[in-house]
């Protein structure tokens, strides 16, 4: 069974909304395989986003991903990891479609960053990668 790595961003903890976000993971028929309330570190950070190292917005993102608890979790599921992108939508948004997560709870807040609530990892192999970052003990 296809496990994927979605964390509730700072943003989303902060806003009350880890619960909605759980809400609609379970309503899917997802299975919570590991739900753990963490403060990101560096280190994790630094390997979670590795591919984004040089671009213009990596280091606020790294430190809108330090500024408070994040929610970790990982769910199970017939292609789940597709799946969750779905239920995500789009990075940006003001375009991610409503009815998804962060087209009904995300908007542009004029920052550097985007803070859209939540990640999900984007293909099985960086699933698998995330996972070992997040759960090595998994
Ligand atoms: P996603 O989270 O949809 O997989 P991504 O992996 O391309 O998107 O980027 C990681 C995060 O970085 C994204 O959730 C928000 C932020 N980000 C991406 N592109 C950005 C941009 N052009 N400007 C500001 N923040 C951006
Ligand atoms: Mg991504």
């Amino acid at each position: 069974m296809e496990r994927t790595l979605i964390l509730v961003k700072p943003d989303g903890v902060h806003r009350g909304l880890s619960g909605e976000i759980l809400r609609r993971i379970e309503a899917k028929g997802y299975r919570l395989v590991a739900v753990e309330l963490r403060q990101a570190t560096p280190e994790i950070l630094g390997r979670h986003y590795e591919e984004h190292a040089g671009k213009p917005f990596y280091e606020a993102l790294v430190e809108f991903m330090l500024s408070g608890p994040t929610l970790a979790i990982v769910a199970e599921g017939q292609r789940v990891v597709e799946g969750f992108r779905s239920l995500a939508g789009a990075t940006d948004p003001t375009v991610a479609a409503p009815g998804t997560i962060r087209g009904d709870l995300g908007r542009d807040w004029g920052l550097k960053v985007m803070q859209n609530l939540v990640h999900g990892s984007d293909s099985l192999e960086s699933a698998a990668r995330e996972i070992e970052i997040w759960f090595p003990e998994l």
